[in-house]
């Protein structure tokens, strides 16, 4: 895109995963900026070795590579702001009022899912590329577009779970349209991750976006499962959550938004298993 640091876009019209190869680019020193995007993948990959599904030349698949100035801590924060990006654009392209679900969704007005991210990197080590770039964080994201059409076409596994922007506007969207403006937002976010005004105004944008903070949660972490209510976001984007009379940060980890008002905090209907 002209007037952004994405000027090397690569397309592919099939490939197992845009994350895997920009991140095999980043070992080899690609530059920050890098960005690509797939008509169809065979191992579209979601968190935690789930898979994101996506029928061919339906739905934007696209990574970008980024090398941003951020400690380990702040890497949330590139997350967030692709999701920003992508919020703002799809927002503006189809007219659906969209809201970000901790840590990694976009998600529509019924709360269904509309995009996911994956973050991926901090690539160091042995064959980490040129020690003179900073270590890069590979950002992906899956936004169903034009697919699906209806819940007829979804396995059964993501029926009530899953929906497009198609849906959401009531007509299909252009693919393309919808990556140069995404590309277009996520210019100013990345630079807002350069520096502290920056990334505080980052973090804002977050919170006033959240649709997780007031929620009463559960948090599925690596080692604990626990209910709470999600009261903020810290500034480096991680979730504050209020359990049995004390607040947690929450870094990392599965976030079900629980009915409101349910009994013994029972998990919403179709929504019992993270997305
Ligand atoms: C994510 O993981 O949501 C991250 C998805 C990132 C996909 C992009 S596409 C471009 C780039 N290249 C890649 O290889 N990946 C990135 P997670 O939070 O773990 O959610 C995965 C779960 O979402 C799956 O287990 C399904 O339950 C559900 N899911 C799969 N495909 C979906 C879809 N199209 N829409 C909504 N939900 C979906």
């Amino acid at each position: 895109m002209p007037g952004t640091r994405f000027t090397d876009i690569r397309r592919f019209g099939s490939v197992d995963s845009t994350n895997r190869y920009l991140l095999d680019e980043a070992r080899s020193g690609a530059p920050e900026g890098v960005v690509a995007v797939a008509g169809y993948q065979t191992a579209g990959r979601g968190r935690l070795g789930r898979r994101w599904e996506a029928p061919p030349g339906s739905n934007l698949l696209v990574s970008v590579l980024l090398r941003p100035s951020l400690a380990p801590g702040q890497r949330h924060l590139a997350t967030g702001a692709v999701a920003l990006a992508a919020g703002d654009a799809a927002e503006h392209l189809s007219g659906a009022g969209l809201a970000l679900k901790w840590p990694n969704d976009l998600i529509g007005p019924d709360g269904q899912k509309v995009a996911g991210i994956l973050a991926e990197g901090d690539v160091r080590g042995p064959g980490a590329g040129p020690t003179e770039l900073a270590p890069a964080v590979v950002v992906g994201i899956g936004i169903n577009v034009n697919w699906p059409a209806g819940d007829t076409d979804l396995p059964p596994e993501l029926v009530g779970r899953a929906c497009s922007l198609r849906q959401l506007a009531g007509h299909p969207l252009d693919l393309a349209e919808l990556l140069d403006a995404f590309l277009v937002a996520l210019e100013p976010r990345v630079d807002g991750l350069g520096s502290l005004r920056g990334r505080a105004e980052l973090a804002e944008s977050l919170r006033s976006r959240c649709a997780t903070i007031g929620a009463a949660v559960r948090v599925e972490g690596a080692d604990e499962i626990f209910d709470g209510r999600a009261i903020d976001l810290t500034a480096d984007g991680h979730l504050v959550v209020e359990a049995d009379g004390r607040r947690r940060t929450v870094q990392a980890g599965d976030v079900i938004h629980l009915r409101p008002g349910a009994p013994d905090g029972r998990a919403q209907e179709g929504e019992s298993e993270p997305l």
